[in-house]
């Protein structure tokens, strides 16, 4: 018999800095009366963040649909884009807040990222740029992916949302595509309360990209583009500041927990516990199991179900697709004859609770409470 938590328990927390080194900090900001608009606070946070991701440029931003929206108009992109169905809906919305046609390729359902050999028979002569979700951290295809947009003459834009500290044989996910959008929503393992990042690597990009989250303000008297308001506050990159260094340590953590999971579910057929290859640095974003039902007996819903039962809230990112939205699916490429590995996943994918200050014994209860599922 196991007992219900008697507190929720949820699919992630925030790393919350120490409350007085956030609060006497916070102190610099009043007496300065600088809150926003590229203040002191701001600068330092570009600055760590460039040294942190390995980066020659960051753009902050108030969060990462703003910054991902940004970084399509300042690679003037029109058309359509090739993208993946299997991510948050801030993925495509941010494209058709800029009136480009999604175009959705299937995924690999290994990595489930968008799958390299399905893309070229998607280019038009309306597509721009592909645009790939390194989902969960697990890096897209990087290499065909820029191979075929040097073919076709296409940019390459990278949701990195989940992506923060990956490296690719230790080079560092910012480096690959023209563009990475990175968020600091508070659901991340690096957060600034809220907060997002674009990562380029030519001085005239960032220069665009900086203009275009000021309303393209060049100075007093100049305004030479129609930007928007995508500016990050001071209270937020202090936030950042102060989560910074405490981003290993939680990925330490959150390393074991991922261990004790895999132990746990090791001979428990149809449920894995997935993990990055092993040349590629794990974010330590989420814990993400992919569920057989014919293996295991039970389907992905049936333990969400049973957990929440238990006050446990696991969450199924990500179902469903963006294609089976309604606002995008009568879109030629959302038929579900051509995306038939990212519905499989998307029926798969269940994210159980993940977080540095998750004990020990709440993950042995979580496990068992899905084991037990049936008896
Ligand atoms: N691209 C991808 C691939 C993304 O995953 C995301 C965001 C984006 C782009 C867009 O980036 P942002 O514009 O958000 O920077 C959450 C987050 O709001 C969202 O940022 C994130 N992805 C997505 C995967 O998860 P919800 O609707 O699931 O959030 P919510 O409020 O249900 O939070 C989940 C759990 O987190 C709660 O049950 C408890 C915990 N939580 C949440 C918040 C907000 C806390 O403990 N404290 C908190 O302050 O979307």
């Amino acid at each position: 018999m196991i007992d219900k938590f008697d507190q929720p328990i949820y699919v992630t927390r925030p790393v919350m800095p120490d409350y007085e080194l956030y609060t006497e900090r916070l102190k610099d900001i009043w007496d300065s009366k600088w809150l926003s608009n590229n203040g002191e606070q701001h600068k330092r946070l570009e600055a760590e963040l460039v040294t942190y991701l390995k980066t020659p440029y960051i753009s902050l931003f108030n969060n990462g649909t703003t910054a991902l929206t940004v970084a399509i108009q300042a690679l003037r992109l029109q058309g359509e884009v090739i993208t993946t169905p299997f991510s948050f809906p801030a993925t495509t919305h941010a494209l058709a807040w800029n009136n480009i046609t999604p175009v959705f390729c299937d995924i690999d359902p290994e990595t489930m990222t968008i799958d390299p050999t399905k893309i070229e028979q998607l280019i038009t002569n309306r597509t721009t740029a592909i645009l790939g979700v390194h989902v969960y951290g697990i890096p897209c295809h990087v290499k065909q992916i820029q191979d075929i947009a040097d073919r076709h003459g296409l940019r390459v834009i990278y949701d990195a949302a989940h992506a923060f500290g990956t490296e690719i044989n230790g080079q560092p996910i910012s480096s690959f595509g023209d563009i990475s959008m990175f968020s600091f929503h508070p659901t991340k393992l690096f957060h600034t309360s809220e907060g997002g990042g674009l990562t380029c690597k030519d001085s005239h990009l960032k220069e665009r990209i900086d203009l275009l989250k000021n309303f393209g303000i060049k100075n007093e008297f100049e305004v030479i583009m129609p930007g928007i308001n995508g500016k990050m506050n001071e209270m937020s990159a202090l936030m950042g500041q102060c989560v910074l260094g405490l981003v290993e340590k939680e990925q330490e953590k959150r390393q074991k927990i991922r261990q004790q999971y895999a132990l746990e579910f090791e001979m428990v057929e149809g449920v894995d516990v997935v993990d990055v290859p092993n040349n590629v640095r794990n974010s330590q974003q989420y814990m993400v199991a992919r569920i057989d039902e014919k293996k295991f007996g039970f389907s992905r819903d049936a333990i969400y179900d049973e957990l929440k039962s238990y006050n446990v809230y696991s969450r199924k990112y990500f179902y469903p697709l963006i294609s089976d939205y309604p606002c995008y699916r009568q879109l030629s490429s959302a038929n579900e004859q051509f995306l038939s590995q990212s519905k499989k996943v998307s029926e798969e994918v269940l994210c159980l609770p993940f977080y540095g200050a998750l004990s020990e014994g709440d993950v042995t209860k979580i496990s068992q409470i899905i084991k037990g599922l049936g008896e």
